[in-house]
């Protein structure tokens, strides 16, 4: 049974979960209107991830006892500057998320809850990945600048990138 601190510790993170979705579903959009159809993949891609981090939530705190909440999402940002202002946003972001998940992990060990201390051991492993990603993408990013040919391939590098992983996401849960 979750304790209602760990209960509403996690009912807030669900809530952040669904904002990231929804921001990079913005974000994704953006760049499908600027032709980017790379990296609008690679951001409709993080944005899908994001709702599962979100389903993964509230399917534990149902489990548990305690009771998910769905949260009204306030409507992202429409327009964004360039690409380099999207992967600043998102890494900013994702550096939000990881100190959140930290508060979080703080909370379990204070009321000594280790199953859900366990159960959020994935989502500090994902937020590292996901972070380091962010710094990778906007690295390169910063190396272009505002070469042409470059975004070109930046643009082309990010639909490769999304597109294989979704294909071994497909083949690890056997084609579902
Ligand atoms: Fe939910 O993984 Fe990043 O934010």
């Amino acid at each position: 049974m979750l304790s209602k601190k760990i209960e509403s510790a996690i009912n807030k993170q669900i809530e952040l979960e669904a904002a990231s979705s929804q921001l990079y579903l913005a974000m994704a959009s953006w760049a499908e209107n600027q032709s980017f159809n790379g990296v609008a993949a690679f951001l409709y891609r993080q944005s899908d991830e994001e709702r599962m981090h979100q389903i993964k939530l509230v399917k534990f705190v149902n489990e548990r006892g305690g009771k998910a909440l769905i949260p009204a999402i306030k409507q992202p940002e429409k327009e964004f500057k360039s690409l380099q202002v999207v992967f600043e946003q998102v890494l900013k972001h994702e550096i939000f998320v990881s100190a959140e998940i930290n508060k979080m992990v703080d909370i379990c060990l204070q009321e000594k809850d280790y199953t859900t201390h366990n159960f959020l051991q994935w989502y500090v492993s994902e937020q590292i990945e996901e972070e380091a990603l962010a710094r990778n993408v906007l690295d390169k990013l910063k190396l272009i600048g505002t070469d042409k040919g470059g975004i070109y391939f930046f643009d082309r590098d990010l639909g490769t990138m999304a597109a294989t992983a979704t294909n071994s996401n497909t083949k690890e849960s056997g084609g579902k």
